[in-house]
């Protein structure tokens, strides 16, 4: 298998199914792993039934593209990332959301680049065709990483939140993150600059939330919370090597 591809979900009934057969569209052979919080909605019956569906397809490769949820009761994108990760058996872990907002098309591409890089990750921010659908999204994507960026002015990457990350597991390790909620992916950039790693950005298209809700609180609450880490390690952000992948 080439990758665990992580799938951190609460609620997304809407857009789950999408998000896995994106993955099965690309014919490569990856572990599907939906960690869901305990979701109120129907997403992990909807989770399963791909399990399901694939061995029946599949009876001479019974694991391909294989989809294993998991219930993971603690609260926070964070802590369903690791649990993620500490179920995944490939070497390479992949991270994006359940609600079908990331385009995998280019993903098999990123995963080569890990000969070369310690860490791929997706970015709204350098395509400029893809209009941002809502004003949620363009709060998340444009507004937060702009305050952020003027802050502390220390990123080096477009994208401080994206939730679209390609690395090996032994990277991930490297990391040592502790942090549960939606923050992990601001240490994951602060870790990145402080094991001086080498990243590559590539360009992703804005796709609208197929359903359901966002989870981020876009609220001066998490704007100061976020600010204040950004500013405690300003310093430390400097390091990070990126470059730019146009597609
Ligand atoms: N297991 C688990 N998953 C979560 C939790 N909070 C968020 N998620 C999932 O993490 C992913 C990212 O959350 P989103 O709500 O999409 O956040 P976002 O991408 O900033 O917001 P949008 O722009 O609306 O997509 C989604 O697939 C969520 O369902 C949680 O507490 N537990
Ligand atoms: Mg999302």
């Amino acid at each position: 298998m080439k990758a665990s591809i992580i799938i951190p979900t609460l609620n997304e009934e809407k857009g789950i199914e999408k998000t896995i057969n994106d993955i099965k569209s690309l014919d490569e052979n990856y572990e599907i792993i939906v960690v869901d919080g305990l979701s109120t909605d129907n997403t992990r019956e909807i989770a399963l039934s791909q399990e399901l569906y694939n061995n029946k397809e599949f009876g001479l490769l019974p694991f391909k593209n294989n989809v294993k949820v998991i219930s993971e009761e603690r609260k926070g994108k964070g802590i369903a990332m690791k649990t993620g990760v500490e179920n995944a058996t490939c070497d390479i872990i992949v991270f994006i959301d359940g609600d079908g907002t990331y385009d995998v098309s280019n993903l098999p591409f990123f995963i080569n680049k890990l000969d070369e890089y310690d860490v791929c990750v997706g970015s709204h921010n350098l395509k400029k065709d893809g209009a941002y659908s809502d004003i949620v999204m363009w709060t998340d994507h444009v507004f937060f990483p702009f305050i952020l960026k003027g802050i502390s002015n220390r990123f080096n990457t477009s994208e401080p939140l994206t939730g679209f990350r390609v690395m090996k597991k032994e990277t991930w390790y490297r990391l040592q993150l502790d942090t549960t909620d939606f923050g992990i992916e601001l240490e994951m950039e602060l870790k990145m600059s402080i094991n001086k790693m080498k990243i590559l950005e590539f360009p992703i298209p804005c796709i609208p939330r197929i359903g359901g809700k966002s989870k981020f609180k876009t609220s001066f609450k998490t704007l100061y919370s976020m600010a204040k880490f950004v500013h405690r390690h300003r310093k430390k952000f400097k390091d990070t090597k990126v470059e730019i992948f146009n597609i």
